[in-house]
């Protein structure tokens, strides 16, 4: 380009920027201050209510709460009114800054429904609001709404797109959304998405109010693309209706929605007391019905629901308006580990529970490189439990998953996973162990087609091994492999590349731990993949050649290198060499020669 309109195009954004900046204005507020035009200039003189703040700021203001806890109209139901505005903690990096900013919506003062109901919530975001709509740093707590649909104790986010990041909201109570609850109507080809980063969502809770139902006691999304990143969101729970009641951290409908890096534990749903046969009980840790979930990188854990699906609940039945989307979800990189479903005729699939109906199929679900391990169902399928109306092709693919030590009262047989009617399974490069029962059960027309597996007691089917897995150490739950383990270098030689229907490998896969997913872990030939969650890798300084021992013919490979510039061989000073071969180089790898490497 012209240099002349290139400094011509530069100076423009500059001076932008500057309108931009010399524009935005910053208003404080304080638990001492003062609702004139005077105050909002500092911390010392700050408005007295958040919601004067917000009042005051046009789009690209922002709002400071500083420290101190806010009660009282102004500083509750608070309408953000369609403004690009940044409503902030004054540091929402420090965890205790965050603690120590209050929003105390007094709705719910014990954290449980308050008699007679005080129906006051943190933030009600329903004008529009845009990603610029950024609310942080805050604790919202003690909300509760019991009227007008009963949804969102803590938030209610409807028809807009507000960031909300290093939040925490607990104790809130509604009977749906008892943190959180997220409408958008979501439009086809709207790119607009709810984003939730680095909150804490605990202890919140959906009960019955005036509504039957009970649902997504931390989050509750309906109809709406919301993304979940960093998040903790734990001890929710979603009881006390003889109706439906589902989901205990999250319960997402009809919706397309993303959760990475998070953890969900310790959340519930079920009734109390127990019925013997309701079915809506589900969805401990996560409840999603009829649209996409794509959950990685997360640990769901120690979740409890009474009619299965502890830890996760899927299903493709209900039709939302993401019907361009096919109904589906990847589960990849995910701890899915000691999660519960008791107490119900239908407690199955502690860890996981999946539901088709053939009517919207094509449906997937894959699940990629998890752990499923030590869950407990009532009744079947610990584990894994699949369950389909009618279906012709394949639905279910498990792909790199170790599922062990999972457990099932009622049933001996598929204790890690229970295959029910017309469930159609891929079972791939997986490891299905347990102590003393067989590991994988198929019943009722359901069909399950293993290959590269290792499964306790053997299973037809290419590739497939019945060997001790060699956990490093599964009592503690650590189900990484032991040096000797059989499972490496013994899933199929042609993944990651080999084509499938669900092409479950992306480029430069990586394994549970996030590292390469396919190694050379056995010291022969080339890399191949290995059975389970886990890929193991050799690394040894020194060893050259890839052929796991360090010894004369590495030696001879330095010595041809000596003096010069070779990365391969530079391993000192370490990690990265110091651009020359020479004595510092040789120590190194003769350490680890001696030492037997
Ligand atoms: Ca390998
Ligand atoms: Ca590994
Ligand atoms: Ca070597
Ligand atoms: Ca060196």
């Amino acid at each position: 380009m012209d240099r002349m309109l290139t400094n011509l195009l530069a100076l423009i954004l500059i001076i932008v920027f500057l309108a931009g900046a010399a524009f935005a204005t910053t208003y404080y507020v304080a638990p001492n201050g003062s609702d004139d035009e005077e105050h909002g200039t500092s911390c010392e003189m700050g408005f007295a209510t958040i919601q004067y703040g917000i009042d005051s700021a046009s789009n690209g203001d922002t709002v400071v709460i500083c420290e101190g806890t806010y009660t009282g109209d102004g500083n509750r139901d608070l309408d953000t009114k369609g403004k690009s505005i940044t409503i902030t903690g004054t540091d929402p990096n420090d965890p205790d800054v965050v603690a120590n900013t209050v929003i105390n919506c007094q709705g719910a003062p014990q954290g449980k429904p308050p008699v007679p109901a005080n129906n006051h919530r943190g933030f009600y975001i329903h004008s529009g609001e845009d990603n610029d709509c950024v609310i942080q740093g805050l604790t919202i707590r003690n909300g509760y709404v019991d009227k007008d649909n009963c949804i969102g104790g803590g938030i209610l986010c409807e028809n807009s797109y507000p960031t909300i990041r290093k939040c925490v909201i607990e104790a809130c109570g509604a009977a749906g959304g008892g943190g959180l609850y997220i409408d958008n109507s979501y439009l086809e080809d709207d790119p607009n998405i709810v984003l939730i980063s680095d909150c804490i969502i605990k202890n919140n809770f959906s009960t019955v109010g005036t509504s039957p139902g009970v649902n997504g006691a931390g989050i509750n999304i309906v109809d709406a693309i919301v993304t979940i990143i960093d998040c903790t969101i734990t001890g929710n729970s979603a009881t006390g209706s003889p109706l439906t009641q589902h989901g205990g951290g999250i319960d997402c409908v009809w919706s397309l929605v993303t959760i990475s890096r998070c953890t969900i534990s310790d959340n519930s749903c079920g009734a109390i007391p127990p019925s013997p046969d309701c079915h809506s009980w589900t969805g401990g840790g996560i409840f999603a019905v009829g649209g996409v979930l794509n959950l990685d990188d997360c640990i769901i854990s120690g979740n409890k629901a009474a009619a299965g699906g502890g830890g996760i609940f899927w299903q493709d039945t209900w039709k939302g308006n993401v019907a361009q989307y096919w109904y589906k979800a990847t589960i990849k990189n995910c701890r899915i580990e000691d999660n519960n479903s008791n107490n119900s005729v239908n407690s199955k699939g502690a860890g996981i529970r999946i539901e088709w109906n053939a009517s919207y199929t094509p449906t997937k679900l894959k699940l990629i490189n998890c752990n499923i391990t030590g869950n407990n169902a009532d009744v079947q399928g610990g584990g894994v439990y699949s369950i389909c109306e009618d279906n012709t092709e394949p639905n279910l693919g498990i792909f790199n998953c170790t599922i062990a030590d999972n457990n099932a009262a009622g049933n001996p047989n598929g204790k890690n996973a229970y295959l029910d009617t017309y469930s159609r399974t891929i079972i791939k490069d997986s490891i299905l162990w347990c102590d003393n029962n067989v590991p994988l059960y198929v019943e009722n027309n359901a069909t399950v087609d293993v290959s590269y597996s290792d499964i306790k007691g053997g299973w037809e089917g290419m590739g497939n091994i019945s060997s001790d897995p060699g956990f490093k150490d599964p009592c503690n739950g650590d189900y990484h492999l032991e040096a000797d383990s059989l499972c490496i270098d013994a899933g199929d030689p042609n993944e990651p590349t080999d084509p499938n229907i669900y092409n479950p490998y992306e480029p430069n896969e990586k394994d549970l731990d996030s590292e390469d997913r396919v190694a050379n872990g056995d010291c022969k030939g080339g890399a191949v993949v290995d059975m389970g969650a886990d890929e193991f890798a050799y690394y040894y300084i020194g060893d050259f050649d890839d052929e796991c021992d360090v010894d004369f013919v590495d030696f001879a490979i330095m010595a041809l290198y000596w003096l010069q510039n070779q990365p391969l061989v530079d391993i000192a000073p370490p990690p990265d060499g110091d651009g020359i071969v020479d004595v510092r180089d040789l120590k190194i790898l003769c350490e680890n020669w001696l030492a037997g490497k």
